[in-house]
C-alpha cells in the first residue's frame, strides 16, 4: 500500500514535468522493408492508406449494423472499420447492464409475447429517422424477424428505449423502413399466419392465414412509437419480404414485395413436395403498393376498425378506397429499393439474373386510369408488368439488394450467386462495372444510401460466408464485411472486416458529424424513460428505507467508493439498490456487481440504475465496481450482509488489521502536502491558460473542484482526530484525504494534457 502511494506520486510528478515533450525517436525501418517483410503490393498500400486511421483519428461515417441473431446492434466506423459499440436491443447485454437493471428490464418487458420474456432477436434491418428524406441522426429503428417486434434506439445516448410487439404477425421481415419525415415506420410480415393466437389448421391457409404491413406511428417529439395510432394493411398470405417507403415523387406510398405468391404449403412428412419447390413455381411474384397517406386519413376520420386492439385496414376496405395494388415482380424477389427521386423502384429476383426497374409515373398512370390486367384471388387490382416496367437489366446471377450512388441513375446491386457487386445505370439500362467480392454477398450499404441524397464514396459488401478469409476459429465463422471505394469509375476493394456477432443482414451509415451523443446524463437520470429518476440520490443524502420486508437502498457511486459500503438486510427481504453516479467527468462509468444475485449495473455519469433481488439466503455477499475507474478501483467494494431472522450481534468492535501511531499520521500528512504541491502546479498551469474556452477542460475542472472539496472535508476530520490523540482514525482519514487529492490531480493532469494537445494559449 505504501509502496503504491510513493509510486503514484512519482508517476504524477513525472507526468507533470514530462508531458508535452513528444518522443523524437523514429523508426529506422523503411516502407519498402515493411512491404517486403509482409508481402504487400503498392495496391495494398494504397488500400491501407485509404482505411488506416491514426491514433485519435475519427471516422467520417458511423455504420449501424444489425446484429443478426445476437439481437444487438453493432456500431462501427467507416472507413476505419473499427467496431465502436454493441447496443443491447432485444437481448440482455451485461456490459451496459441491459436487462440487469430495473430500468432496462422494463424496456425488455415491453417485448414480451403472450406473457413470455423473449430474450433474443433476429435483427435484420436498421433504419434511421428522417427529416425531409435526410437522416436526421436522432433515432434508429430495427426489427426482430423471429418475434415480430420493432425497437427504438435513441442516438443521443445509443440506448434502446422502446420495444413494440406487432399485434397481428407471427414473424416480420419488411421492417424497419422509415417514411421521409418518420411519420411512420414500416414493418411487413414474412411467414403468413393467423392474426389470432388460436390454432388454425394449415388446410385453411388461403382463407385464414394472412400477411400484412404495419405502419407504426412515430412521435418525433417524444421519440416513441405510438401503437394506438398505428395501423396495419391486411395482405394475402404471399410471404411478404422487404419493404421501402416512397420518397419525393412517391411520397405517401410504401412498397413491399413477396416471394411465395403461390401460397404453397409444404409438408414432406405429409408426402407433399417441400416449400422450396412449391414457392418457386410461378414466373412472377407480387409487389404490394400501399398508400399510407390516405390510409392515415381514413384512420383519423374514424373509418377504420380495430382488431386485436389495433387499426386493421382489411383487403376489402383497402381495395374499395384505392389504397392497395399489386404489380408482378421477378421470381422470388429479394429487395425493393426506391431511388432518391422516388420515381423508380428496383426489384431483383433471386432466381433471375435481371434487376427490374419500375417507373412510378407509369404505375401512377395505371392507377389513375384504372388500367388493370385483373385481380388476384383476394380482389386486389393487378397492374400489368408492361404498364409498370421501365426496363430490365441483366446484372448477374442471384441479384439481391440495391444501393444508390451520389451520381444520378447509378446503382450498386449485390449479386449473391456470382459473388460480386454490379455497378449499373438504371436510366440507360446498362452495366458499368463489376467487382468480385469474397463470397455470397447479401446486402450492401452505401453512405446515407437510403436518404434522398446518397453520398457515394464507400460501399460495404456484407458477405454471408467468410470461408477462408480469416484465421480459423472453429466451425462457426464470423461474417465478412468488405469495404469498397466507389469514389472513382472503377470500384476498389479496400479492406476485410470480420464481424463475429450473429449474422448481420443490413447496415445503415450516417455522416458522423450528424450525431451529437451526450457524454453524461443530467444528474439522477433514468436513461430508459429519459426522466429524472424517482430514486436519484445526491451526495450525502444516501439512505436505507425499510417498509416491512421491502428495503430500498438509495446510494451513490463516485471514485472510488460505493455508498453505502455495508448494506444490512434480513433473510427474505425484497431489496432494491438504487445507485446514482455522481461523476461529471467523461467516461467515468462505475459498475456494480454482486455475488450470486445476477446483479451487474453499468452506471454512466449522472445515471441512476436499480438492482432488485430477493435476499433469499442468509450470508455474506461481496459487491464491487466492475469498471476500472481509478487507481483505487479495486477498493471500490462493499458487503451485503443478509442476516438470519432474529439475528443477535455478538462482536461489538471491528477487528483492526493495523494499528497506527503518530509517526504514521505525520508521514501521511507529509505525503499529502507534497501531493498538494503537484495539484497547485497543475492548477497554476490551467489557470494561466485560456482553459475556459475548452468545455472538456471546464468539465474536468468542475469535477476536480468537487474532489478537492471532499479532500478538505477528510482533512478536517483527520485533524480533529489528531487533536484528540486518536491516531488510528486520524491516519485513516488522512489516507482518505490523500485519495481525494490523487483524484483531483488525475483530473487536473487530464485537463492539462487536453490544453497542451489542443493549443491552449497563455493568458496574462
Ligand atoms: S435480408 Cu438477409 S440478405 Cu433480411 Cu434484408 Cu437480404
Ligand atoms: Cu468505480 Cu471501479
Amino acid at each position: 500500500m505504501k509502496m503504491f502511494k510513493t509510486r503514484t506520486i512519482s508517476l504524477l510528478m513525472g507526468l507533470t514535468l514530462g508531458l508535452g515533450a513528444a518522443s523524437s525517436a523514429y523508426s529506422q525501418e523503411s516502407l519498402e522493408d515493411v512491404m517486403k517483410a509482409r508481402g504487400l503490393t503498392q495496391k495494398d498500400l494504397l488500400a491501407a492508406a485509404k482505411t488506416y486511421t491514426p491514433t485519435g483519428g475519427r471516422d467520417e461515417y458511423m455504420a449501424f449494423s444489425s446484429g443478426g441473431q445476437s439481437g444487438h446492434v453493432i456500431v462501427y466506423g467507416i472507413p476505419s472499420m473499427r467496431i465502436l459499440k454493441y447496443i443491447g436491443v432485444f437481448t440482455p447485454e451485461p456490459w451496459q447492464g441491459y436487462g440487469f437493471d430495473d430500468e432496462s428490464k422494463a424496456v425488455l418487458a415491453q417485448g414480451r409475447i403472450m406473457g413470455k420474456d423473449i430474450v433474443y432477436g433476429d435483427t435484420h434491418h436498421p433504419a434511421f429517422s428522417e427529416k425531409d428524406g435526410e437522416y436526421d441522426g436522432r433515432y434508429l429503428f430495427i426489427n426482430d424477424k423471429a418475434n415480430p417486434r420493432l425497437a427504438v434506439i435513441d442516438l443521443h445516448d445509443f440506448e434502446t428505449k422502446q420495444i413494440v410487439v406487432n399485434p397481428f404477425f407471427k414473424s416480420d421481415h419488411g421492417g424497419a423502413f422509415a417514411t421521409p419525415n418518420t411519420e411512420y415506420v414500416m414493418e411487413a410480415s414474412q411467414y403468413a399466419a393467423p392474426y389470432s393466437s388460436d390454432f388454425v389448421p394449415l388446410e385453411e391457409f388461403n382463407d385464414k392465414y394472412r400477411g400484412g404491413v404495419t405502419y407504426w406511428k412515430f412521435d418525433n417529439k417524444e421519440g416513441r412509437l405510438k401503437p394506438e395510432e398505428s395501423f396495419t394493411f391486411e395482405l394475402p398470405p404471399y410471404s411478404q419480404d422487404l419493404s421501402d417507403a416512397g420518397k419525393n415523387a412517391s411520397y405517401g406510398w410504401g412498397f413491399t414485395n413477396s416471394f411465395c405468391s403461390e401460397r404453397y404449403v409444404g409438408g414432406i412428412e405429409r408426402g407433399r413436395p417441400p416449400f422450396e419447390a412449391g414457392c418457386s413455381q410461378k414466373d412472377t411474384d407480387f409487389l404490394h403498393i400501399t398508400n399510407w397517406k390516405k390510409a392515415a386519413e381514413l384512420v383519423a376520420a374514424g373509418k377504420v376498425n380495430k382488431v386485436n386492439g389495433s387499426y386493421l385496414i382489411t383487403m376489402d376496405q383497402a381495395v374499395k378506397e384505392g389504397l392497395l395494388y399489386l404489380v408482378p415482380e421477378p421470381k422470388s424477389p429479394h429487395g425493393v429499393d426506391v431511388n432518391p427521386k422516388g420515381d423508380h423502384i428496383i426489384v431483383s429476383g433471386k432466381l433471375d439474373s435481371h434487376a427490374w426497374v419500375y417507373s412510378w409515373p407509369k404505375i401512377q398512370d395505371a392507377i389513375k386510369n384504372g388500367k388493370f390486367e385483373g385481380k388476384d384471388p383476394y380482389g386486389i387490382p393487378i397492374i400489368a408488368l408492361k404498364d409498370a416496367l421501365h426496363t430490365q437489366v441483366q446484372v448477374g446471377l442471384g441479384p439481391l439488394h440495391t444501393q444508390y450512388d451520389a451520381k444520378e441513375c447509378v446503382v450498386y446491386t449485390s449479386i449473391y450467386v456470382d459473388s460480386m457487386v454490379t455497378k449499373w445505370d438504371y436510366c440507360e439500362g446498362k452495366v458499368l462495372d463489376q467487382l468480385n467480392i469474397h463470397y455470397n454477398i447479401g446486402h450492401l450499404l452505401a453512405m446515407e444510401g437510403d436518404s434522398v441524397t446518397p453520398d457515394g464514396k464507400y460501399l460495404v459488401s456484407l458477405n454471408k460466408l467468410s470461408i477462408d478469409r480469416f484465421n480459423p476459429v472453429g466451425p462457426l465463422h464470423p461474417q465478412n464485411h468488405q469495404l469498397i471505394d466507389i469514389s472513382g469509375d472503377k470500384m476498389q476493394l479496400l479492406y476485410d472486416m470480420p464481424l463475429p456477432l450473429g449474422e448481420p443482414h443490413y447496415v445503415v451509415a450516417i455522416k458522423a458529424d450528424k450525431l451529437q451523443p451526450a457524454v453524461r446524463y443530467k444528474s439522477g437520470w433514468n436513461s430508459r424513460t429519459d426522466t429524472k429518476s424517482e430514486y436519484a440520490t445526491r451526495a450525502g443524502r444516501e439512505k436505507v428505507e425499510r417498509d416491512g420486508n421491502r428495503v430500498h437502498v438509495y446510494g451513490t457511486v463516485i471514485r472510488s467508493h460505493i455508498t453505502p459500503e455495508i448494506i444490512e438486510v434480513e433473510e427474505g427481504d425484497e431489496v432494491s439498490i438504487h445507485l446514482t453516479n455522481l461523476e461529471r467527468a467523461q467516461d467515468e462509468v462505475h459498475g456494480f456487481a454482486m455475488y450470486s444475485q445476477n446483479v451487474q449495473l453499468s452506471i454512466e455519469p449522472g445515471k441512476t440504475a436499480t438492482a432488485s433481488f430477493t435476499a433469499e439466503k442468509a450470508g455474506v455477499y461481496p459487491y464491487y465496481c466492475t469498471e476500472f475507474c481509478s487507481a483505487l478501483h479495486l477498493e471500490m467494494q462493499g458487503y451485503l450482509l443478509v442476516k438470519p431472522k432474529g439475528y443477535q450481534a455478538k462482536a461489538t468492535e471491528m477487528q483492526e488489521g493495523e494499528q497506527y501511531t503518530q509517526a504514521d499520521y505525520d508521514k501521511q500528512v507529509k505525503t499529502n502536502v507534497e501531493t498538494q504541491g503537484v495539484i497547485d502546479s497543475v492548477v497554476a498551469f490551467i489557470t494561466s491558460h485560456n482553459y475556459k474556452d475548452f468545455p472538456t477542460v471546464v468539465a474536468l475542472v468542475e469535477d476536480a473542484t468537487d474532489q478537492l472539496g471532499f479532500a478538505t472535508e477528510a482533512k478536517t476530520k483527520a485533524e480533529e482526530y489528531a487533536a484528540k490523540g486518536d491516531y488510528q482514525n486520524a491516519t485513516l482519514w488522512a489516507g482518505q484525504w490523500w485519495q481525494y487529492q490523487v483524484k483531483t490531480a488525475d483530473l487536473g493532469l487530464r485537463a492539462k494534457t487536453h490544453l497542451e494537445e489542443n493549443g491552449a494559449k497563455k493568458v496574462k
